[in-house]
């Protein structure tokens, strides 16, 4: 039986059904920083419940995939060396516009900073033993990093996405997928931003003119299609 998953705007896969081998989920940068209390984003003054409210989501897909051993499991942070020799300049000199930047002390550490309490993946999503994390110094986790090596490796054609933000590091990664020949679906409701309005346009963005960046699909008909497996 070919099971796909009812995505907008084509039933995913594209080229088949769903195959646990060449499956993998990215599940981006579920860090402190980005949704805990006196992390970054909670330093900024932005409502929290915009990124937690992919939590759920997210642990319903991860407790569905783990039943099943073939499919590859990716977790990804975003973080820099205590020294900061990875952090650009102008990265930090942005950062530091609106509150305290990357590398400066926050209520949760130095901020996306490795090894800090801040940039730690948060205890609800933890990976679990033998799951992948990619450590990325960027907002794409296929930049300066060994994620395009792992999927080619282990036969991986089609990505989930899921995580935050869905404008900054989910749209990034997306798109560094997409010109890398990986067929994508994003889940709407495991991917959350800052901004509701930039949520909303990158799920349309992703879809627009047959789906030019992938596939969006909501988590229960992911979760229903892997539980058919
Ligand atoms: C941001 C991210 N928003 N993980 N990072 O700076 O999307």
């Amino acid at each position: 039986m070919t099971i796909q998953v009812p995505a907008d705007p084509y039933p995913w896969p594209f080229d088949g059904g769903l195959d646990p081998t060449s499956l993998a989920i990215l599940v981006i940068d579920m860090q402190t920083d980005f949704c805990g209390e006196g992390g970054y984003i909670d330093s900024q003054g932005i409502d929290i419940s915009l990124t937690r409210r992919t939590i759920a989501p997210i642990r319903a897909v991860l407790d569905e995939a783990r039943r099943h051993p073939e499919i590859l499991v990716i977790h990804t942070r975003e973080g820099h060396r205590p020294e900061l020799v990875d952090l650009p300049e102008v990265k930090r000199w942005r950062s530091k516009r609106v509150c305290p930047g990357i590398g400066e002390a926050g209520p949760r550490g130095r901020i996306l900073v490795r090894g800090e309490p801040g940039w730690e993946i948060i205890p609800e999503l933890a990976p679990a033993p033998g799951e992948i994390v990619v450590d990325k110094p960027g907002k794409g986790a296929f930049y300066a990093t060994d994620l395009e090596h792992i999927l080619r490796t282990s036969g991986r054609d089609h990505l989930v996405l899921c995580g935050i933000t869905t404008d900054v590091c989910v749209h990034t990664t997306l798109r560094e997928a997409g010109d890398r020949g990986f067929d994508c679906m994003i889940l709407s409701d495991g991917t959350g931003a800052t901004q509701p309005e930039h949520h909303a346009a990158a799920l349309t963005m992703t879809t627009m003119q047959g789906g030019i960046f992938g596939c969006v699909c909501g988590y229960a008909d992911l979760v229903r299609a892997m539980e058919a497996l």
